[in-house]
């Protein structure tokens, strides 16, 4: 039968500001959810410094680091965390790639943006990234456990 239990793999996805300000949360929900992916954790928040630095904690000391938290930093996101089979994989390359315009039709960064430092989502490059960002993003209590009937059948 089908092992519903085995598909656990999480990835943080945030819609930054811009793709706030655009309107482009509930294209990029619809999305993930069309794929077959699980939402677990949705919300919107205005990130602190603090939190933005440590999100980008790998990119501290590069050139585009203070425009980096300046930017994540200047209005709402919607933080998210999917759920499902390769998720983190799969959700990079629906993603595409940092730079839009390197990005190939069809993606989310190629059909919404050609601007680098305006890339509208994030997403978890790894397993262990997602899992360090969720934890980062969310208590433990905010994401929700449980089991929609569609998952046997909507891949
Ligand atoms: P991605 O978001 O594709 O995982 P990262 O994690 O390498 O890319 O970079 C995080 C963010 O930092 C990017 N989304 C982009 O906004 C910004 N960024 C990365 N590299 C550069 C760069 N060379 N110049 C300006 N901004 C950059």
């Amino acid at each position: 039968g089908f092992a519903a239990s085995a598909v656990t793999e999480r990835s943080f996805i945030m819609v930054k500001p811009d793709g706030v300000h655009r309107g482009l949360v509930g294209d990029i929900i619809k999305r993930f959810e069309q794929r077959g992916y699980k939402l677990v954790g949705c919300k919107v928040l205005v990130p602190s410094r603090e939190l933005a630095a440590k999100h980008y904690a790998e990119h501290d000391g590069k050139p585009f680091f203070p425009k980096l938290v300046d930017f994540l930093t200047s209005g709402a996101v919607v933080a998210l965390v999917f759920e499902g089979k390769d998720v983190v994989k799969t959700g990079r390359t629906m993603i595409g790639a940092t730079n839009p315009l390197a990005s190939p039709p069809g993606t989310i960064r190629a059909d919404f943006g050609i601007d680098m430092g305006r890339n509208i989502i994030h997403g978890s490059d790894s397993v262990e990234s997602a899992m360090r960002e969720i934890a980062l993003w969310f208590r433990a209590d905010e994401l929700a456990d449980y089991t929609p009937v569609a998952t046997a059948w909507i891949y």
